[in-house]
């Protein structure tokens, strides 16, 4: 088959749509591409697995994957004429330790090669490479059925990866106008669109609401991305550490319920802290009841802690009306939301992940941003690339150097937590279990400072 009668066979089948489609994201796309029935066409199959074929035949590889569903089986019959083992990673996310993320024998330190059907952001490649990296098999080139993407292939190149590409849609669109399957005018919309589209991506519009405006403005007066986890259980200990380390930080985290003699004098006296050092107040709740439950722990009981805090993490569980339930009332206090927790085995997946940075979106007026951990720079760049134009990454779980403690916390380092794009660092027992959490307070400071102004 060549690649003209395998363009004009997908267009037969229906594969390649012309019109006018109303995209997830409300936009109306003048073309839809769907790949998925050509699995069910045997001669597309064997066709479209020859011409993969010669191109990839100069490539260097140990294994081949497909990412699924389409690609898996093109890259079975692939893997099947080349005589190379295949591999692929699960589609959806693994959740517990046991699961393996990678199905097939495989080596660490081997290469595999990636088959896709179709590229439009480059965004699918970057996690599939990702879950390989992690299983510590490494993906360099990536072979797609079809680039429509603007341009991907530089997006990729910026991250270390090929990208070769069977069709590229300008060539495909000239066969199909040369056969009269479609006219010059709708060529032109599709690269209007593709245009329009690729430059919205770059200048989405930003959420940054009057919360995230005075936090970065705090950052920058003090010169810091500290915020101290300041977890001790008396009064007399907290504002010991406090005295010693108030002029280092961004923001005071506090978990005010694990104080054993909390009295309305606590709250007074670290609002007084608060405005000589001029730090904000964090108050690590993370909410997670129904919205009607979580407005009376914000309001009443002791704590009272909407009449204080100037953010409280809040978690996504239980649905967005946990955000009515907390912020409907109230105008004074903003909301981190936790997005990917640092503990070790924790049930966050990256959809769950996904499905938070939508939801803080969604309500970009309270929520400043999320509560991000990650175990490399690497990974974190990838999270923060997914995090709404204007809102904020925290990273907890952050020591000068990585490791773990006894209850599955897991740390990564100031520096990886910087250079992946943390907006500040959280840091407890880094800094109050220090001999000189003062000295202490003042190099995880610098260091992280050093990193986000690039010194
Ligand atoms: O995923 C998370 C989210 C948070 S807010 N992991 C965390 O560790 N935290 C909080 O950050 C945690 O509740 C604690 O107050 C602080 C980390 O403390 P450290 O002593 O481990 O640095």
């Amino acid at each position: 088959m060549t690649k003209q009668e395998f363009i004009l066979k997908l267009h037969d089948i229906g594969a390649l749509k012309f019109g006018e489609f109303t995209l997830k994201s409300g936009l109306k796309s003048p073309f839809y591409f769907d790949l998925r029935d050509m699995i069910s066409h045997p001669e597309l199959l064997k066709g479209v697995s020859e011409l993969l074929i010669q191109h990839i035949e100069n490539l260097k590889f140990d294994y081949i994957t497909g990412i699924p569903y389409t690609a898996l089986p093109i890259a079975t019959l692939i893997a099947d004429k080349l005589q190379k083992p295949l591999i692929y990673a699960r589609k959806e996310d693994k959740v517990y330790g046991t699961k393996n993320t990678i199905i097939g024998k495989f080596e660490k330190g081997k290469t595999c090669l990636v088959i896709d059907d179709l590229i439009t952001t480059g965004e699918s490649i970057i996690e599939t490479a990702e879950k390989f990296k992690v299983e510590g098999v490494e993906t360099t080139d990536f072979m797609v059925i079809i680039d429509r993407s603007a341009n991907a292939s530089e997006i990729l190149a910026q991250h270390g990866f090929r990208l070769h590409s069977l069709i590229q849609l300008p060539e495909m669109l000239e066969i199909l106008h040369n056969n009269n399957r479609i006219a010059a005018i709708q060529i032109s919309d599709i690269q209007n669109f593709i245009a329009k589209s690729a430059s919205k991506e770059s200048t989405s519009k930003k959420v940054e609401n009057k919360f995230t405006q005075n936090l970065l403005a705090k950052i920058r007066t003090n010169k810091s991305n500290l915020v101290l986890s300041l977890d001790v259980t008396t009064q007399s200990e907290f504002f010991t550490i406090l005295d010693q380390t108030a002029e280092h930080i961004v923001m005071l985290k506090t978990h005010v319920d694990i104080l054993e003699d909390f009295d309305n004098e606590f709250i007074t006296k670290l609002k007084l802290y608060a405005s000589k050092y001029d730090f904000l107040i964090f108050e690590d709740r993370k909410f997670a009841d129904i919205g009607n439950t979580v407005r009376s722990q914000f309001q009443n009981g002791i704590y009272k802690i909407s009449e204080w805090a100037d953010f409280v993490t809040v978690h996504a569980l239980p649905g967005e009306g946990i955000l009515h339930g907390l912020f409907d009332q109230n105008d004074t206090c903003g909301a981190f939301m936790l997005a990917k927790m640092s503990s070790k085995g924790n049930l966050m997946n990256e959809s769950y992940t996904r499905n938070v940075f939508a939801m803080g979106e969604k309500h970009a007026e309270k929520v400043s941003g999320y509560i991000v951990h990650a175990n490399t720079a690497d990974e974190l760049r990838r999270l923060k690339n997914k995090i709404p134009n204007g809102q904020l990454l925290l990273m907890p779980g952050v020591q000068l150097q990585s490791g773990q403690d006894t209850v599955g916390q897991q740390y990564t380092s100031v520096e990886d937590a910087m250079n992946g794009g943390a907006d500040c660092i959280i840091v407890g027992r880094g800094i109050i279990a220090s001999p000189t959490p003062a000295l202490t307070a003042q190099e995880y400071r610098n260091r992280a400072w050093n990193v986000y102004f690039g010194l």
